[in-house]
């Protein structure tokens, strides 16, 4: 079946006490600004996540393969495909209604991690994960683009150029506990006036080639944490360089590396306050190579690799 890490399927309703990590998909993409596609991306991401393994099934089960790096399969990973949340696509409002609830429903039982989806998907997400908890949600946020656009002459004030600015205004959620990674190409000017206003941490692509991906996100996970205790990891795909990553809807160019992404994940994976994640903004058909949907699931495989050994804390 193809499932995310091949787990069994399981409505959010009937989650088990003991799981691990429970894994949705959010097919939406109309709060997309340029190209759509972002639909695609959890039946993208579960594709590549089975494919690895399409050629050992029933071939010979003596055989045991290993990621060589982190020696750790995330098979050992207590993991549930909750399926694909229900979605209006007439309408951004009601698809949040829809979508934090069912957020909420994984959330209260285990941690739940989203495949999108264009970036607006993030906003109710986060809401979902904030409502199980009922405390303040900092944000880690992995991106090209700032999404901090509070409302647009086009796209009013529900699309994925917008979901920072919602997260903001929201009970659970502020600038002021939010850390961007990978920035680069053009903001909104109301930027400008959130930097002022607000203690954001914001690490341009240009300054996590000088410093280094691991200074980079450990700098981003002090500034949040020495705040807040909950932490909601988002990662839109298109932070990384279209040369790794083209399949996505707003490509810049002058991004990270398909290994930095790969190290950030696993420093991210040591968090143990991020009691939420995701991976947005993956367009399958906009990259005939499939290397987009294959880097984002390698992305969250790393980042689940690395939260299961016995240095995370
Ligand atoms: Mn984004």
């Amino acid at each position: 079946m193809r499932t995310f890490l091949r787990a069994e399927q399981t409505h959010p309703t009937e989650l088990e006490d003991d799981i691990d990590i429970g894994i949705l998909g959010v097919p939406y993409d109309y709060g997309a600004s340029r190209k759509p596609g972002a639909r695609y991306g959890p039946s993208g991401v579960r594709e590549q996540m089975v494919g690895e393994y399409h050629f050992r099934v029933n071939s010979n089960e003596d055989y045991v393969s290993f990621p060589s790096e982190t020696k750790r399969n995330y098979s050992d990973i207590k993991a549930r495909d909750c399926g694909d949340a229900p979605i209006d696509p007439k309408s951004a409002t009601e698809t949040t209604k829809k979508v934090s609830e069912y957020v909420e429903q994984v959330a209260s039982k285990t941690m739940p991690i989203i495949v999108g989806g264009d970036h607006y998907i993030t906003y109710p997400s986060f809401i979902g994960y904030a409502n199980s908890i009922e405390q303040d949600v900092g944000l880690i946020h992995l991106d090209a683009h700032t999404d901090t656009s509070d409302e647009d002459d086009l796209y009013g004030r529900h699309f994925h150029g917008s979901p920072m600015a919602r997260i903001n205004d929201s009970k659970y959620g502020s600038y002021n506990t939010h850390a961007m990674v990978g920035i680069r190409g053009r903001a909104g000017s109301e930027f400008l006036d959130i930097r002022e206003q607000y203690d954001l941490y914001v690490d341009y692509a240009e300054e996590v080639k000088e410093k280094g991906i691991e200074d980079s996100i450990r700098g981003a996970i002090d500034h949040v944490t020495s705040k807040v205790d909950h932490v909601y990891l988002t990662v839109d795909i298109d932070v990384v360089d279209p040369g790794f990553a083209p399949g996505t809807g707003t490509p810049t160019f002058n991004g990270l590396t398909s290994g930095q992404l790969i190290k950030a994940m696993e420093i991210l994976g040591n968090c143990s306050a991020i009691g939420a994640a995701d991976m947005m903004e993956v367009a399958p058909d906009l990259d005939p190579t499939d290397t987009t949907s294959l880097l984002a699931a390698r992305a969250l495989e790393r980042y689940l690799q690395s939260q299961m050994s016995d240095s995370s804390k």
